[in-house]
């Protein structure tokens, strides 16, 4: 859901809200194109179209068939990394890592970045993950990944050339030194890494050479980019890329998380994508503030056209910001099957196992409501708010009644039970920002889940405390998404609202 156009002419950070991390961007022409990890989820590696660099609508996904992903074997936090998205002659070229079982880099190729994407090639020289592609003054293709190390590669085939060598891991003693990109500015080639791990310890730094291959003169000023240590309201600032406005100026576009709840916080919507200007010193690049509230533009916006907060299920395909677990087998999620109405038919027993039947959308607002009409009338599901297997709490019906699950670590329980008339009943979630800000380790926020009966009114089953959905506590790469399960036999979901709310 892209953010509302500000009548003051400013423009709110991140650009692209939720778990959206590991940013990839590239230029064409007057158009700019957005890659973002994607792990567990099928469909894989969101791609994202803006024209003003803040204002940004999702297209689709690169890797959107199963031919392309194949997760099963995919832990939480396990799947696809870290992709490069690049355009060069007439196609747009991604690379990127699927860390699952039987999986590796792959290229896939598109002269639409909206799709189709091409059926993946398989690199498996490429030495490591985060690769990163880029072509030199003769039509050489060099990818680059986490060490930092680089092998030539002919992306056309995913065939590599000769031994990886190392080109520069970062400042001295740098803990993972990885998200390498390259690029031809002016005079030099640059190497941008992130290091410091994607923890508060984050940071992006930058070297330059005579060539792609190095050697390697790292920027006096490293890391360029950093919120360690700091009690910046965007903490982990890193893996990032660069890129030019429409009138020349430069511009990053990174990951950072937004902690809440006291130092050092709980952050809930897992790693977001941000934007920060850049200037050039001395033939370096000097990064501004990653700042929440960032200054109009010295270009014509182009906002994007809000997307509806309801989801009928009238289309015959979801809309590609809704993501399953793993895959999503036709005959397990469909709008085919009751016209108007998403149906899911359960394979797992519980939202506890890898195997789920789960679809969602990410929660890209620090305070949403989410609700759904669920038919339970043929089996057991809900809706429910998910870090992964271990991290999540549901409201779930099954007959006439209806109940909150707690799942915290080891720690599953049953938090509240009431009955409900028979037939679709409308389930809740609604997150706020905690009663009393002000007091110590208040949290992050709370989860609300309850039951919206016929007349409008809500009825509150249980509060949770949000910080045992962050990533501090649970750990990993994602964030939350809310959406919809089947946990026993086949339940029908009729629209399903996501509202921001304000506060
Ligand atoms: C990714 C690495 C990182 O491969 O986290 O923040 C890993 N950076 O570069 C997963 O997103």
């Amino acid at each position: 859901m892209p953010p509302v156009p500000r009548p003051d002419g400013r423009f709110t950070n991140p650009v692209i809200p939720g778990f959206h991390p590991d940013p990839s961007v590239c230029r064409v022409g007057d158009d700019y194109y957005l890659a973002c990890s994607s792990f567990e989820y099928f469909p894989g590696v969101p791609l994202f179209h803006s024209r003003d660099l803040v204002h940004w609508t999702q297209i689709g996904n690169a890797l959107d068939r199963p031919e392309q992903l194949r997760l099963s074997d995919a832990w939480s936090s396990g799947g696809i990394y870290a992709p490069t998205l690049r355009h060069h002659d007439g196609r747009f070229w991604l690379i990127v890592t699927n860390c699952s079982e039987g999986g590796g880099n792959l290229v896939v190729t598109a002269t639409d970045p909206a799709g189709p994407w091409s059926d993946p090639l398989w690199a498996p020289g490429v030495p490591g993950i985060d690769p990163d592609l880029v072509w030199d003054e003769h039509g050489t293709c060099w990818c680059t990944v986490a060490g930092v190390s680089q092998v030539r590669i002919d992306p056309s085939t995913g065939q590599t050339y000769g031994t990886p060598h190392r080109l520069w891991s970062g400042g001295p003693g740098a803990k993972a030194p990885e998200a390498p990109h390259l690029y031809r500015i002016g005079d030099y080639w640059y190497l941008l890494i992130a290091e410091g791990g994607t923890e508060r310890g984050h940071g992006v730094s930058i070297a330059r050479g005579p060539a792609p291959v190095g050697p390697f003169e790292p920027c006096p000023a490293n890391p360029i980019l950093t919120h360690r240590g700091t009690d910046h309201p965007v903490q982990n600032t890193g893996h990032a890329d660069l890129v030019q406005g429409p009138d020349g100026s430069w511009w990053m576009v990174l990951l950072g998380v937004r902690p809440g709840g006291g130092t050092p916080g709980w952050h809930v919507l897992g790693r977001e994508t941000f934007l920060a200007p850049v200037t050039w010193v001395d033939g370096w690049p000097v990064v501004g503030e990653v700042a929440l509230d960032l200054p109009a533009l010295p270009w014509p916006l182009s906002p994007s056209p809000v997307e509806e907060q309801r989801d009928d299920f009238e289309l015959a395909e979801l809309r590609p910001s809704w993501i399953s677990l793993r895959d999503r087998p036709a005959e397990l999620c469909t709008t085919k099957e009751r016209p108007g109405w998403l149906t899911l038919r359960a394979r797992g027993s519980s939202l506890d196992e890898p195997d789920v039947v789960f679809t969602g959308r990410r929660q890209q607002h620090l305070a949403c409501r989410a609700r759904t009409l669920t038919d339970p009338s043929e089996g057991r599901g809900g809706l429910v708010v998910r870090l992964d297997e271990r991290h999540h709490y549901a409201i779930e019906v099954s007959g006439t009644e209806v109940r909150v699950v707690a799942r915290v670590g080891s720690l599953r329980t049953v938090v509240a039970a009431r009955s409900v008339p028979a037939g679709p009943v409308v389930l809740a979630v609604t997150i706020t920002e905690p009663p009393s800000p002000h007091g110590p380790c208040t949290g992050p926020d709370v989860v609300s889940l309850g039951v919206e009966w016929p007349d409008g009114t809500f009825t509150e089953l249980a509060t949770l405390d949000g910080r045992y959905l962050s990533t501090e506590v649970a750990g990993g790469f994602t964030g939350r998404v809310i959406g919809m399960y089947a946990a026993e036999g086949t339940v029908h979901f009729d629209w399903f609202d996501y509202e921001p709310l304000v506060g």
